[in-house]
């Protein structure tokens, strides 16, 4: 079948299932064969190559990720017909390495009553035996969010490229006796399983403007009953997108999401804020008894602006990879350009690359680092001796592709005496990254990575360091400078920026960038906090992209390492 009679069948398909005339279950195998992920259209300049996306058109959220029979599956919510939002299907792409892909029909898509408006986002819950099912929210005929189960046809197909519905969908509904508003209704977390033996699940919501995870339980998967109380809500947060509710502890080794009650555990609450779309978590003591959770932090009701990424970074989803004993997280990143233009370039969104996340030592915040297999694309290593940075010298790597590359750069302090003075009212990191971008000079900083730069430095994305001396202590700031990323004036190109809790008397202050063609994935002091932005350079494309380490400040700075390598390309079809 050739690729426009695909989506002329799909068409028809919508139309059809739309008005109820396709029967659900006999229409399954040809649902599938019009699903088909479509072939990939010729190259553009901004398709990254070791980060994930589908050969075209529209993705969102990571969906259900998962690991079964050794390989792992990841979901995403997709538009099979266009590079835009809408006809939202669950795609599917299985990989051993969770670096390299293969594409498979998409695994869930409307064809219930539950569902016949979308598939919207959802997670996977493996129950004890290592069977998998899928909770999900359906947009049913009268548009309203409800939740849906699905569980592979096939246990031992370790593809499982076939999923049933459960005939008793939906099983968790928006009705006036719970109150519950039926648009704001939707993104079921894994489930975990108490100690009385009863699943439990989080699912977001909003009342007036407060944020709520709603807490529904149940002994059979099947039959859910919604919890007087809330798991945990917030006033005027407006609504939670795709909540994640799991265990961690200061030792990357992770925890099954099921784990409750061990010695130093606490548990992570995230929502994706979708007032800012930020993703934003707080760390906590999750009461198994009486199912609630209490977060540490006292700001703004217990929920005090920690973020994942403080850049572009949404609707993330963790699980807990049995294989490695670990917790992975995945995140979309949207795009920065017009929406007009995402549609003419054919596709929008990626992944961000799969991060291992555990609890610093403090308690007080997660850390992140890009998983160790990310490793397997690098070569050709660069590797420079430690040397002084003056004030005002900039640095080029050279022998990397600066476009498709992996850079790791730490520096040491000496002359901290010519910190300036921190303001106290400089409670915005971002705002204080646009104010003192990277051309405004500083007594330390800013210094950095000028990455995807042009030669004429017309272009480039700065992601860099100040140091600034507060009352007790210095303060560390990080920012991502997209000002100058492109001679393009469309695309948005918002400054990023976050206080970094690191003490740069003691400690080296270290920055990772993965460097993709139109993203900058940034981590700074070993994952303490990460910035990921997209950018669109017209000059600094492929070879002419160039890579520089740079001291805009007064004071000198050692580079005491700096290791960089070009990626290969991943194969992800
Ligand atoms: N995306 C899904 C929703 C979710 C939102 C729809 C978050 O289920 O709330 O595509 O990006």
């Amino acid at each position: 079948m050739t690729i426009n009679s695909s989506y002329i069948w799909l068409l028809l398909l919508l139309v059809l299932l739309k008005h109820g005339i396709l029967e659900t279950e006999a229409s399954h195998s040809r649902n599938l064969e019009a699903l088909q992920p479509a072939a990939a259209s010729p190259s553009q300049i901004y398709r990254t190559s070791y980060h994930f996306q589908p050969p075209k058109n529209w993705m969102n959220d990571p969906n259900g990720p998962m690991v079964y029979k050794g390989l792992y599956h990841l979901f995403y919510q997709y538009n099979p017909l266009g590079a835009d939002w809408g006809n939202i299907v669950w795609a599917h792409s299985t990989s051993t390495d969770l670096i390299n892909w293969n594409p498979h029909k998409p695994a869930i898509f409307p064809s219930q009553e539950g569902d016949i408006n979308g598939c919207w986002s959802g997670s996977t819950t493996i129950f004890p035996g290592g069977k998998p099912a899928i909770l999900y929210t359906g947009i049913n005929p009268s548009n309203q969010q409800v939740q849906n189960l699905a569980v592979p046809k096939n246990l031992s197909d370790p593809y499982l490229i076939e999923w049933d519905k459960s005939p008793y969908n939906p099983l968790m509904t928006p009705t006036p006796e719970n109150k519950i508003n039926s648009s704001s209704f939707r993104d079921p977390t894994t489930a975990w399983l108490g100690p009385d033996g009863r699943w439990r699940v989080i699912i977001g919501n909003k009342l007036n403007r407060r944020g709520k995870a709603l807490l529904y339980r149940s002994k059979d998967f099947v039959r859910w009953t919604k919890a007087k109380h809330p798991l945990h809500s917030v006033k005027g947060t407006g609504m939670w997108e795709c909540p994640d509710f799991y265990p961690v502890t200061s030792n990357p080794i992770g925890l099954d999401t099921s784990t409750v009650g061990a010695l130093g555990i606490k548990h992570v609450l995230k929502v994706s804020l979708d007032d800012t779309k930020h993703d934003q978590y707080a760390i906590g003591t999750y009461d198994h008894v009486k199912d609630v959770f209490d977060p540490d932090a006292v700001a703004a009701e217990k929920f005090s602006g920690l973020r994942y990424d403080y850049g572009k970074f949404y609707a993330s989803k963790t699980f807990y990879d049995s294989l490695k004993k670990r917790r992975i997280l995945w995140g979309w990143i949207n795009e920065s350009l017009s929406r007009e233009d995402y549609i003419a370039q054919g596709w929008s969104g990626v992944q961000g690359i799969p991060r291992l996340l555990w609890l610093d030592k403090s308690g007080k915040q997660l850390m992140q680092w890009p998983i160790k297999e990310i490793e397997t694309l690098r070569e050709n290593k660069v590797g420079y001796p430690p040397r002084p940075l003056k004030g005002g010298s900039i640095l080029e790597v050279q022998g990397v592709k600066a476009a498709q590359a992996d850079v790791d750069v730490s520096f040491e302090l000496s002359e901290l005496k010519r910190a300036d003075a921190f303001d106290p009212s400089w409670t915005d990191p971002q705002l204080l990254c646009s104010q003192k971008g990277a051309s405004i000079k500083g007594g330390i900083g800013p210094f950095g990575l000028k990455l995807l730069a042009s030669k004429d430095m017309q272009e480039y994305t700065a992601v860099f360091f100040r140091i600034f001396k507060g009352q007790y202590k210095y303060v560390v700031l990080m920012c991502s400078d997209q000002s100058r990323s492109s001679l393009n004036v469309k695309p948005d190109k918002t400054t990023y920026g976050v206080f970094l809790d690191v003490d740069p008397l003691h400690e080296q202050l270290s920055l990772r960038s993965l460097i993709d063609h139109s993203i900058v994935e940034s981590f700074g002091a070993k994952g303490k906090a990460c910035i990921t932005s997209r950018v669109y350079p017209t000059k600094a494309l492929d070879n002419e992209a160039h890579l520089y380490v740079f001291n805009n400040g007064l004071a000198n700075v050692t580079i005491s390492n700096l290791s960089a390598w070009s990626m290969k390309k991943a194969h992800i079809d």
